[in-house]
């Protein structure tokens, strides 16, 4: 996850990449590392590493002690197939296919099930943190399967061979790593001994360490931050990034867009306004929606590829927005919200057949 948001700021193809075979895996229930690193493995590639100034200059920005750092180095392992991961060349997804992978049945009877068992947590998350449950849900069954797929690599040969042998992400990668070093001190993890997918994301939710510093949260007062087998951890901390990240509860997400034969030109002119877009210039274009769009708010228009080779458009708000501060695709986005409905009326389903009414979650458009 959050992982994908920082790669996201860095546009070269290796982070879809990631994240695409990541998604992937999840949705075939593969682990990234046996779906994406079958090539060879090279020998010696792995003989330069950190200088003692860089990781003099990585301690002062962890602000952690270099001693930390240098035993660090010495426990990590190359890994020749997160490279090769990483350098796999990425095929773009359209929409339909996208949709396929993550709005399954299993996934959402899982969300529900989820929703089910963490409920007391999850409404917690609501009232303390202000974020929707099944929003928390969807992001943790996107993520990992509600946490069946966390990742099979060493969180720390994955942030070493990345941070000191793949230039092209160094910079990011290497500051993860003296994150990592400063997570695991704070929290006391063996080093060598945390797993996460082979970019070095962890948990339930994929946090990568500066976002496990930044932003994950103690949800059961235990004195740890455990996204790894504490559920309650878990769900708080989504929630918390989501909160850090500007969710709106009760706002809209996304909402369908009806161009009324609005000429293709117009559209791309509004589709590249990205979220400088206002209500009022979807009302001067003729474009309609179901709903009145609040008018003091920024939206976005973006068009989702269907099958038949036409577009489905669609206005989306604040919240679409901030489902992208996770991840930037807006592919994900959709696919995160869409989850979430479904997972939000089979738990008002659910909860029906046990004689309670839950009322669907009314949102402000
Ligand atoms: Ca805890």
């Amino acid at each position: 996850m959050l992982m994908r948001s920082q790669l996201a700021n860095k546009t070269n193809s290796s982070s879809k990449l990631k994240s695409w075979c990541s998604h992937l895996g999840l949705a075939l229930g593969l682990s990234t590392s046996l779906l994406c690193a079958m090539a060879p493995t090279t020998a010696n590639a792995a003989n330069s590493g950190a200088t003692s100034a860089q990781l003099t200059e990585l301690a002062k920005y962890a602000g952690i002690d270099k001693s930390l750092l240098d035993s660090a180095i010495t426990q990590a392992t190359y890994q020749q197939k997160i490279i090769d991961a990483m350098n796999r060349p990425y095929e773009a997804k359209p929409w339909y296919m996208y949709r396929k992978l993550f709005i399954t049945d299993s996934r959402i009877q899982g969300g529900v099930d989820f929703y089910l068992k963490h409920e007391a947590d999850l409404l917690r998350a609501q009232q303390t943190l202000g974020v929707a449950p099944e929003v928390i849900c969807a992001i943790i069954g996107v993520e990992t399967f509600f946490g069946k797929n966390m990742g099979t690599w060493k969180v720390l040969d994955a942030l070493y061979t990345l941070g000191f042998h793949y230039p092209s992400r160094a910079s990011y990668f290497s500051k993860e790593f003296a994150n990592y070093v400063k997570l695991a001190t704070r929290e006391g993890w063996g080093l060598t001994s945390v797993k996460g997918s082979y970019a070095g994301a962890m948990g339930m939710g994929q946090f990568m360490p500066s976002s496990y510093l930044n932003y994950a949260i103690d949800f059961n007062g235990d004195q740890h931050v455990n996204l790894f087998t504490d559920t309650q951890d878990a769900i708080g901390s989504v929630a918390n990034y989501f909160r850090a990240h500007g969710w709106i509860l009760g706002a809209g997400v996304m909402y369908p867009a009806h161009l009324n034969n609005l000429p293709q030109a117009q559209v791309n002119a509004l589709l590249k306004k990205e979220w400088k877009l206002t209500p009022m210039d979807l009302i001067e274009a003729g474009i309609t929606t179901k709903v009145n769009l609040s008018a003091n708010q920024n939206i976005r228009l973006y068009a989702f590829e269907l099958e038949d080779g036409t577009y489905d458009y669609q206005v989306a708000l604040n919240n679409f927005n901030t489902i992208t501060k996770y991840n930037k695709s807006p592919l994900y986005a959709r696919a995160v919200y869409e989850l979430s409905e479904a997972i939000a009326t089979g738990y008002q389903e659910a909860k029906l057949l046990q004689g309670q009414y839950v009322a669907p979650s009314g949102k402000r458009p």
